[in-house]
């Protein structure tokens, strides 16, 4: 039985439809820069928020009894759910999904019944996976949730929850080769401390390393061959994570000989955590190869914590794509790792959200294509550092002058030659020009 039986497959009506289910600028098969925007943009739902997210928050209880739940942590339940989120896979158009272990499973007694819940699920997932031909862009383990990790995890003092978490992550490593995910990812929730009194950070940080060189070694026995990322945040729930931006990330996986194993799924409500924006975080990891993929969502300004909104904003769109089709972003996706407010508790909700998302993130794909077209802003940039394309500045980039050079060159000149301007607010209106018309 369709859960969802009043809401049809959503369709691409134009930028002047007023039918609140369908979409503006999401066209999936729309050719921009020579790529359908299905394909650039890689859409992926996010099992956790919206399938198992209820409303609940930090002061109050979950607001949204689903209709096709009955509210257990039974297997039954879980796998019934499966279906359900497919239809609204489906509806929506989505290339794929993503999930935790626990998010689709529920916790057993013991490992091995936790192990068997999940297979019975997985097996569910696959058999919808083929039914729709919906993909599994990442799979990751939940290791924040349970009281075993309150002292962290890959980063705990208690060797026995490190022992736990290696048996976990390979299963879900077994699992999510087992249905074609194209990228495992690793965010460290409890990956970081309270409080340096009672804690030896670099024991933990050797730690966290051995563990991801033992998921690198386990995925080459398996035949697993999808993309590692690494979730930056800098906190919450623990007061510092050592994942805490892209520039930690990068720093910590050069220092213990990840680099070529590891990218970054870079979170636009985590980058604001950390005092960047987003389009920074995506530039610092894309500059070193190291982006990945990212969860597309977005924070609220009055609010300082990590509330997951569905990104709506065309600017910030923009911005992301701008970096995302000068670096390319497959084998990762736009994961949507965002929930409706709890005011919002109508399966309804779960549509409106997504397809504002979507029809966003098709908008900044256009307007960010049509200033690429242009060479709109690359082409200012590349004009304001041309003083380093020849003379003195190409020797410096070549490494062919030191300090002794440099002086003898500016000895002889005298002083500086004026700059150009920075052009910020031309700049930002030539953006507004390209909103306006794409
Ligand atoms: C939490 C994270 C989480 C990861 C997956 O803040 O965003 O949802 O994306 O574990
Ligand atoms: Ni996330
Ligand atoms: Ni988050």
């Amino acid at each position: 039985m369709a859960a969802f039986p009043d809401i049809p497959k959503v369709q691409y009506e134009g930028p002047d439809s007023n039918n609140p289910l369908a979409f503006r600028w999401y066209n999936p098969e729309e050719v921009v820069e020579g790529k359908t925007m299905k394909e650039h943009l890689r859409f992926t739902i996010c099992y956790w928020h919206t399938f198992r997210g209820n409303g609940s928050d930090p002061f109050g209880a979950g607001t949204m009894q689903r209709p096709w739940d009955d509210g257990s942590e039974s297997v039954e339940n879980a796998c019934s759910r499966v279906p359900v989120a497919f239809e609204l896979f489906e509806k929506l158009g989505v290339p794929y999904y993503a999930f935790h272990d626990r998010d689709v499973a529920p916790e057993g007694g013991s490992l091995s019944e936790t192990n068997s819940n999940f297979e019975a699920v997985a097996k569910v997932l696959k058999s919808e996976q083929e039914r729709t031909g919906i993909k599994l862009l990442w799979g990751t383990a939940n290791m924040f949730s349970h009281p075993r990790f309150m002292h962290g995890a890959a980063t705990t003092c208690n060797a026995d929850v490190y022992a736990y978490c290696g048996a976990q992550v390979k299963k879900a490593l077994e699992v999510t080769h087992e249905l074609g995910g194209e990228n495992y990812v690793f965010w460290g929730g409890r990956e970081g401390y309270q409080n340096l009194y009672n804690t030896d950070m670099k024991r933990e940080l050797d730690h966290l390393a051995k563990f991801f060189h033992m998921a690198v070694d386990y995925a080459k026995e398996i035949g697993f061959t999808g993309q590692f990322l690494i979730e930056p945040k800098p906190k919450e729930p623990t007061k510092h994570q050592y994942d805490s931006d892209a520039a930690a990330c990068l720093n910590f996986l050069r220092a213990y000989d990840l680099m070529g194993h590891f990218k970054l799924n870079i979170e636009t409500n985590h980058a604001t955590l950390a005092g960047h924006t987003m389009m920074h975080e995506l530039e610092y990891a894309g500059m070193q190869g190291g982006l990945g993929s990212i969860d597309a969502n977005t924070g609220d300004l009055m609010l300082g914590w990590d509330t997951d909104q569905f990104p709506t904003d065309y600017y910030l769109c923009t911005q992301i794509m701008l970096v995302l089709l000068k670096y390319g972003i497959a084998p990762g996706g736009v994961n949507f790792d965002a929930k409706v407010r709890r005011e919002s508790f109508e399966p309804i909700d779960l549509f409106y959200a997504h397809i504002g998302g979507m029809d966003a993130f098709a908008k900044g794909l256009k307007v960010a294509a049509a200033i690429r077209a242009d060479n709109a802003l690359d082409g200012f940039v590349a004009d304001r550092y041309s003083s380093f394309d020849e003379g003195i500045g190409k020797q410096i980039e070549n490494g062919e002058v030191g300090f002794k050079e440099l002086e003898a060159y500016m000895l002889e000149k005298g002083d500086v030659d004026p700059n150009k301007s920075g052009r910020q607010e031309f700049l930002e209106n030539v953006v507004n020009r390209y909103m306006d018309k794409s």
